[in-house]
């Protein structure tokens, strides 16, 4: 978990993520997930390179990770606190809370031959190269 840079003061909070400061990695994608259907699951993938920052700016949601050995689950609810999630860890993002907004800084442009969508395959890979 990524504590990120937050300024308050009278009009609300702003929080700052910034390369080089609260990431490692230059920002080269975002997106934002939003809209989620009552018990609705996403991702179900993993990625070979790409590393990423998920924040709940708002609501909340758990991510499930899994590098091929051990599994965790990290609850999102706090929009001035990230989870950072590196390459070959596959990731499930379920329990959303109605209305929840998801973001996610990546550090890739969109590449579908970057992820591994077959479980499997990704298993065989992660203990390959530990
Ligand atoms: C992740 C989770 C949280 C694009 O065209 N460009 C993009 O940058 C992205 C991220 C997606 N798409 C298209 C590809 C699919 O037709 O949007 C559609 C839904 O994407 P996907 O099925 O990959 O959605 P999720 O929620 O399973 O996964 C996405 C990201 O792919 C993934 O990196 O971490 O959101």
């Amino acid at each position: 978990m990524v504590d990120l840079t937050e300024h308050t003061d009278p009009r609300g909070k702003l929080t700052v993520v910034e390369p080089g400061k609260e990431i490692d990695f230059e920002i080269r994608r975002a997106y934002y997930i939003h809209h989620v259907p009552e018990n609705a699951e996403r991702g179900a993938h993993g990625h070979r390179r790409l590393r990423q920052l998920i924040v709940a700016v708002h609501g909340s949601f758990d991510v499930v990770v899994d590098d091929g050995f051990a599994t965790g689950r990290f609850r999102l609810d706090n929009p001035s606190r990230g989870l950072y999630v590196g390459p070959m860890v596959w990731r499930d993002m379920v329990n959303f809370a109605p209305g929840t907004v998801g973001l996610w800084l990546v550090s890739e442009p969109y590449d579908e031959s970057e992820y591994y969508r077959d479980y499997d395959e990704y298993l065989k890979d992660a203990k390959a190269i530990a």
